[in-house]
């Protein structure tokens, strides 16, 4: 039996001109004897480039390099007003989370996920505040898949807006025991006509379905029934979620199409249920190759703009390997630890990476965020995705499970069944959030409701009237929608 080579880039014999092949060969290995790997890498990637724009079928790079894709200097400007737009951010995250613990109260108990959304605020928040068009827009609106168990956020959001009571949020999973005021605990457009578009969970099916809308909205367009082709359809979609087959069964239709009104926001925050989603790899990057296989376009937003810096210094490379060879696993103990274990089990694996912190506190080091939470190189990436042409994007954004609510809760493999903080946990994450929530209010049993109005003295008045570049809220469905008759009780 003959087996045929399976190395894209051998050449076997066929090279025309073995001499000249063994020129520009030379040159390579030059170039990086005198200027080391990783330029000899920035060459190799440009010449791969030119070969792409040359159609010369050279075979693609499944991967790129462990960082962002958007280099800091082709960034879009951020054109908000990042301190105001935090601050509602953590007003939002307060409430989403203290509606999950409150649902635990005695003789209530129904559940819920608090560090989804706590890991996703900033992906949906930029969507809200800079992207998203509502249904009284002239394109007739975007259309967005919510990522299931990330509710509570949607819900908190809401309730800023004036758009659901407090009673509400206290009736979170208790549609019978509080009705009228119960809400149900996943996006179900049956319960909440008014509210939620699609319903999500099952995982797998946000993905399935908004490829099949967004083809739906091309056929509206062409066919000249509705002209929708100004709006666009997002899906938010976890890591895990990515490995139901029906996330992943349609993606090439969706390319195959060239679905540019379609963009995937997947919250990679490692993590699943109560495990890693892949410890001994990365998922970032195995998700990078088969949607890229697939023919969509990747943008990863992996680091935030902290480490910009320390990667415009890293000329040799050293810190670029040390990303790229760290397995999610590690990534995991790391954000589990401290600056200190960072400093030591990261950067001290290679002395020339361990120098480019070595002015740095542990403290600074702790803080070398993910990207998934740097605001401004979320925007980035979702103006670059609205901007692409010919192709659906996926948008990979690196974040970690239950940020901000304190060191019970980020990075745990325990953090996605957590719902109930304690004491310590809610005073680390109301002074993160700086939500003015006194100690005694902590300790009330049940915690007081959110303490954030919608309006009231002191307050900046709803979110959506505030945020200045906000670009038209996402309004609720119309109730009157045609629908069938729903399953049985
Ligand atoms: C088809 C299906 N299987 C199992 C579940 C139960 N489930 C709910 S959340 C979850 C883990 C989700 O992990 P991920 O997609 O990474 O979300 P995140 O980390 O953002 O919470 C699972 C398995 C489900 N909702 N749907
Ligand atoms: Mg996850």
């Amino acid at each position: 039996m003959t087996v045929h080579d399976q190395d894209p880039y051998s050449q076997g014999p066929l090279d025309s001109d073995p001499d000249e092949t063994g020129e520009w060969q030379e040159s390579l290995q030059q170039l990086v004897q005198a200027k080391g790997a990783g330029r000899g890498r920035e060459i190799m990637l440009s010449l791969l480039k030119s070969s792409k724009e040359l159609r010369l079928g050279v075979p693609m790079v499944p991967t790129t390099d462990y960082v962002n894709t958007i280099a800091p200097e082709n960034e879009a400007p951020f054109p908000g007003d990042e301190e105001l737009e935090r601050r509602y951010r953590s007003w939002i995250r307060w409430n989403a989370a203290i509606t999950v613990h409150r649902a635990q109260r005695p003789g209530i108990g129904v559940g819920g996920h608090i560090s989804t959304y706590a890991s996703s605020a900033s992906l949906y928040e930029v969507g809200f505040n800079h992207f998203f068009r509502g249904q009284d827009h002239p394109s007739g609106g975007d259309q967005i898949f919510f990522q299931g168990h990330a509710s509570p956020g949607m819900y908190a959001r809401a309730f800023l807006e004036g758009r659901l009571s407090e009673d509400q949020l206290d009736g979170f999973r208790q549609e019978k025991s509080q009705a009228p005021h119960g809400i149900p605990s996943y996006p179900h457009p049956r319960l909440m006509p008014e509210f939620w578009q699609f319903p999500t969970v099952s995982m797998g099916l946000g993905p399935i379905n908004a490829i099949y809308q967004a083809m739906a909205n091309r056929y509206l367009t062409n066919r000249g029934i509705k002209d929708v082709s100004d709006g666009r359809v997002w899906a938010f979609l976890g890591d895990g979620e990515l490995d139901e087959v029906e996330s992943r069964g349609q993606l090439q239709v969706a390319a195959n199409e060239g679905l540019d009104n379609l963009t995937f926001v997947v919250n990679c925050n490692l993590q699943r249920l109560d495990g890693p989603v892949r410890g001994n790899g990365k998922i970032i990057q195995e998700l990078e190759s088969f949607f890229r296989g697939a023919g969509w376009n990747v943008i990863k937003v992996i680091w935030g703009r902290e480490w910009d810096d320390l990667l415009a210094r890293d000329v040799d490379g050293a810190l670029l390997n040390l990303m790229n060879v760290t397995p999610d696993g590690d990534y995991q103990t790391y954000k589990a630890e401290s600056g200190a274990y960072v400093r030591e089990h990261f950067f001290g694996r290679d002395e020339r990476a361990r120098a480019l912190v070595e002015g740095f506190t542990d403290d600074q080091v702790w803080n070398l965020r993910r990207g998934g939470h740097d605001y401004r190189k979320v925007y980035a990436a979702f103006q670059a995705a609205t901007e692409h042409k010919g192709q659906p994007t996926v948008i990979l954004a690196k974040t970690i499970k239950g940020y901000g609510l304190g060191a019970h809760f980020e990075g745990r493999n325990a953090t996605h069944q957590m719902k109930k903080m304690t004491l310590e946990d809610l005073k680390q994450f109301r002074d993160a959030m700086h939500i003015p929530f006194t100690d005694a209010q902590a300790r009330g049993e049940p915690v007081p409701a959110a303490v954030l109005q919608p309006r009231g003295p002191g307050r900046d008045g709803p979110v959506h009237a505030r945020a200045p570049s906000c670009a038209g809220r996402v309004r609720p469905r119309a109730a009157h929608d045609a629908r069938g008759p729903g399953p049985p009780g």
